[in-house]
C-alpha cells in the first residue's frame, strides 16, 4: 500500500455496512485496490446484502490467502468478490481453493490500462472459473453476486428485479425528456 496499511477492522470501517455475518466476502490484494472495490460494497449495502471486506494478498500474504478460502464456506459465505491488479492472481488462487463462486475484478494499475489484471483474471484455465467483470467495474460484480444469491432467496431475487425495472424507467424517463 502507499500510505497506511489497512488491517481488517480499519478496512471494514472504511466501507459502512459490513456486517458481522456475511454472505459475500470483499477481498482485495491491496489497500490501493480500496477506492475501486468500495463501489462495489456501496451496491451491497444498498441491497441490504450482508458483507465483509478485507485485504488478502495472494503474493504478499500467501498463507493468509489459503486460510480465507479455505475457511469462507464454513463461515458461511455463498460468494467472494476479489479485486486485484497487475499480475493479479487472487481470484483465480481463491477459486482453485474453494467451491465457492468467484467473481474476479480487474483493477486498473499505473501501468498497461488495467489490460494486465483482466487478462490475468479472464484467462483462467479450464476447470476452475473466474466471472470476471470489466475492468474497475467493482459495481457489476456486486450486482452478479446480488444475482447470485437470488438464484436460491426470492427477497434478493425480487430487489433484483426492482433494480432493474428502476433502471429501465430512468432510462424511458430520460428518452421522453428528448421527446423520442
Ligand atoms: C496487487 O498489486 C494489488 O491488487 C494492487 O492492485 C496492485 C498494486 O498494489 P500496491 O503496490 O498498490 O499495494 O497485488
Amino acid at each position: 500500500g502507499k500510505s497506511d496499511k489497512l488491517e481488517e477492522p480499519e478496512a471494514n470501517k472504511a466501507v459502512a455496512g459490513a456486517s458481522s455475518k456475511p454472505l459475500v466476502g470483499v477481498i482485495m490484494g491491496s489497500d490501493s485496490d480500496l477506492p475501486v472495490m468500495s463501489l462495489g460494497c456501496n451496491i451491497l449495502k444498498s441491497f441490504g446484502v450482508p458483507f465483509e471486506v478485507t485485504i488478502v494478498s495472494a503474493h504478499r500474504t500467501p498463507q493468509r490467502m489459503v486460510k480465507y478460502a479455505t475457511e469462507a464456506p464454513e463461515r458461511g459465505l455463498r460468494c467472494i468478490i476479489a479485486g486485484a491488479g497487475g499480475a493479479a492472481h487472487l481470484p483465480g488462487m481463491v477459486a482453485a481453493m474453494t467451491p465457492l463462486p468467484v467473481i474476479g475484478v480487474p483493477v486498473k494499475g499505473s501501468t498497461l490500462d488495467g489490460v494486465d489484471s483482466l487478462y490475468s483474471i479472464v484467462q483462467m484455465p479450464r476447470g476452475v472459473p473466474v466471472a470476471t467483470v470489466a475492468i474497475n467495474n467493482a459495481t457489476n460484480a456486486a450486482l452478479l453476486a446480488v444475482r447470485i444469491l437470488g438464484s436460491f432467496d426470492p427477497v434478493y431475487f425480487s430487489k433484483m428485479a426492482k433494480y432493474m425495472s428502476e433502471m429501465e424507467d430512468g432510462v424511458l424517463e430520460k428518452a421522453e425528456r428528448l421527446g423520442s
